[in-house]
């Protein structure tokens, strides 16, 4: 009944800067994310990403035990700062670890999805000004170009950005993330130039190689009005408008939504935005990454405040997450059937779900995490009824492979579907690394 099409793609995913440690080895020079986790305050428990799971120099266990969890797929993200660790500079060690990832993927048959952007960008470049310079937008694309001369015959499926709200917002709008700033003015500059850096590299990846597969993940969410308030409706559209349609809209109808430009009005021209830069955006996509975690739930924020940072509620009597994230698999069903509806039939993989919990090794060496395979078993089967009503829905991965460094929760929240003991550097797999076996085996939950 849970049967999945012919063809769809099981698979897990990890981002460099949280599993990676090495973060001097090999020539690799500090990203945001190093200078930020430096900052007190800034990260739970001051913890960094500077050991991490020690992925580097744990790269051939850590693919047998890909290859064990029976994906078809594994998605990646790419260090910048290990390729290009100064201004021009290319730095073939680092660009020898993704080979070595790469191969290793191919013999053990599972397909790479590389991500060019997962937040590490390098500090160099935020010392002229990071995404709030255009400049960085060309950097990305010469990066991407780097990266795609060296890795093409064996990766080809390219994300140029992991989520660019969370850049944008998180990271130059609130502060909560690298690089710390609290400017609305400097998130929307970065928006549309991490935006132009994804038409750029884009671009630069076709120029060499026209059946590239190239994609953009996106962290969307469906919204809806806290209560019946026409006010509590107005704030879930003002938030709807800065976190999916201020994404949606550029990359798929190749324009910024006229209600947002208003919104931000007081704070921003748009003036960063030049002739060619929306058709720049706009090429059309080979695939949509979504990433889904929870729906949100808006009310009436004050007046002049952000509609995202200060509008959020939380739905009561919803079990949560330990992140306190809602656990409602039906807004996966409703995501995808309004990008359906309103952007059109482009091909979609869920690039990430999943769920931290308390996880803990118990004395007989086991995680039981039923949790997460009831979370992750309702998100498929949400999944599955979005493909029911014509979702062209190709993949799906589970957010994350390892337990790792979650950002400004540094190692206090796990997500894996692998344990990491983080003094030994052990890995136990979860009972839900066997239930996902056993679903991938099945194409679909029992
Ligand atoms: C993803 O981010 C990341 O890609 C990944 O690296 C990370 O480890 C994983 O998820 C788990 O966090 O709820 O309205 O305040 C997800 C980030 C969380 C997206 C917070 C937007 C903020 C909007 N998301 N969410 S809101």
């Amino acid at each position: 009944m849970f049967r999945f099409p012919e063809g769809f793609v099981w698979g897990t995913a990890t981002a460099a800067y949280q599993i990676e440690g090495a973060a001097r080895d090999d020539g690799r020079t500090p990203s945001i994310w190093d200078t930020f986790a430096a900052t007190p305050g800034a990260v739970r428990n001051g913890d960094t990403g500077e050991i991490a799971c020690d992925h580097y120099h744990r790269l051939d266990p850590d693919l047998d035990l890909i290859a064990r969890l029976g994906v078809g797929a594994y998605r990646f993200s790419i260090s910048w700062p290990r390729i290009v660790p100064e201004p021009g500079q290319v730095n073939q060690k680092g660009l020898d670890f993704y080979r070595r990832l790469v191969d290793g993927l191919h013999e053990r048959g599972v397909t790479p999805y590389a991500t060019l952007y997962h937040w590490d960008l390098p500090q160099y470049l935020e010392d002229e000004g990071g995404w709030v310079e255009r400049a960085t937008a060309e950097r990305f694309a010469e990066y991407a170009d780097i990266v795609h001369e060296a890795l093409a015959d064996g990766v080809a499926h390219y994300t140029t950005l992991n989520e660019p709200w969370v850049s944008a917002w998180l990271g130059y709008g609130y502060g909560w993330h690298a690089p710390g700033r609290a400017e609305p003015a400097a998130a929307l500059a970065a928006t549309h130039h991490l935006l132009l850096g994804h038409g750029l590299a884009a671009e630069a990846i076709r120029r060499r190689d026209p059946s590239a597969q190239v994609g953009i993940t996106l962290n969307l969410a469906p919204v809806g009005p806290a209560t019946a308030d026409p006010a509590d409706q107005a704030a879930a559209d003002r938030m709807d408008g800065q976190l999916n349609r201020l994404f949606l809209d550029p990359v798929l109808r190749g324009a910024y939504p006229a209600d947002v430009v208003e919104l931000y009005r007081p704070v921003s021209d748009f003036a960063f935005v030049q002739d060619g830069d929306l058709a720049t955006i706009a090429a059309p996509l080979d695939f949509l990454g979504v990433n889904y975690y929870r729906p949100n739930l808006a009310a009436a924020e004050p007046p002049g405040a952000d509609p995202v940072a200060a509008g959020l509620r939380l739905p009561p009597g919803v079990p949560v997450t330990a992140m306190d994230w809602p656990i409602q698999p039906d807004g996966l069903t409703e995501l995808l059937l309004r990008l359906r509806r309103e952007y059109g039939p482009v091909p979609l993989y869920i690039t990430e779900n999943g769920a931290a919990f308390h996880d803990y090794l118990d004395p007989a060496g086991r995680v039981e995490d039923p949790e997460r395979i009831a979370y992750l078993d309702a998100h498929l089967r949400a999944a599955h009824t979005a493909i029911g009503e014509g979702v062209d829905l190709r993949g799906y991965f589970v957010w994350s492979f390892l337990d790792n460094f979650e950002w400004a929760e540094g190692y206090s929240k796990r997500f894996g579907l692998i344990y990491v003991e983080y003094g030994s550097q052990r890995r136990v797999p979860k009972a839900s690394a066997g239930w996902y076996r056993d679903v991938i085996r099945a194409n679909g939950p029992a």
